[in-house]
């Protein structure tokens, strides 16, 4: 089994909600176990004029191969309403795969680790709940330097229950 990490975004439509049943539907993968979930964090959106995201990281340990694991992530964002009206638009839910092992993927359906994780408080602090500290992206940078990088701004941590 490989240790999978999933971004977990969305700005509409009870966020919190979305992202609670995003990851029960995490937890019913076939060759998968779902390891862990971060706390909920709330922050504007990158793109002017939407509404607030509430975002969160899930570990996965999956058999699944990557493209496969996609399609499933797809099939969830599609069942909970996502419509693809634009790219870079509000959304139901948005679910990224951010790393996959140690593995590098350049294909055109799927690039990991994802393209912005390391600029993204959004994705490292909820990251850094589940994932060892010393673990080292491609580049040889570990997540303790990334996080050094990105300051926790705007970024508000909601409370668990
Ligand atoms: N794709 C390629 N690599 C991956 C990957 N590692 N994981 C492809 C998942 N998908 C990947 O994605 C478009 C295509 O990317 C997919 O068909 C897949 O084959 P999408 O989810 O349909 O489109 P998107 O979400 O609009 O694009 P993207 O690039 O995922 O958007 P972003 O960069 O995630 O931006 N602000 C805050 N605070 N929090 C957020 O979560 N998110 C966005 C969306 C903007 N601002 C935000 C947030
Ligand atoms: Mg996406």
């Amino acid at each position: 089994m490989e240790r999978v990490y999933i971004g977990l975004g969305s700005n509409l439509a009870e966020p919190a909600e979305q992202l609670r049943s995003a990851v029960a539907a995490l937890g019913q993968l076939p060759h998968t176990r779902l390891v862990g979930v971060s706390a909920f964090y709330q922050s504007d959106s990158l793109l002017p004029g939407q509404p607030r995201y509430t975002n969160a990281v899930a570990a996965l340990d999956t058999d699944l191969t990557p493209l496969t694991l996609l399609d499933a992530l797809q099939a969830i964002e599609n069942d909970q309403g996502r419509e693809r009206l634009e790219r870079w638009g509000p959304r139901t839910l948005d679910l990224d795969i951010l790393l996959f092992g140690d593995r590098l993927i350049d294909e055109p359906r799927l690039k990991v680790p994802h393209y912005q994780l390391q600029e993204r408080a959004f994705v490292l602090y909820p990251l850094a709940e589940l994932a060892p500290q010393d673990l080292r992206l491609a580049d040889g940078r570990t997540l303790t330097d990334l996080l050094a990088a990105c300051p926790f701004v705007g970024l508000e941590r909601l409370p668990t229950d």
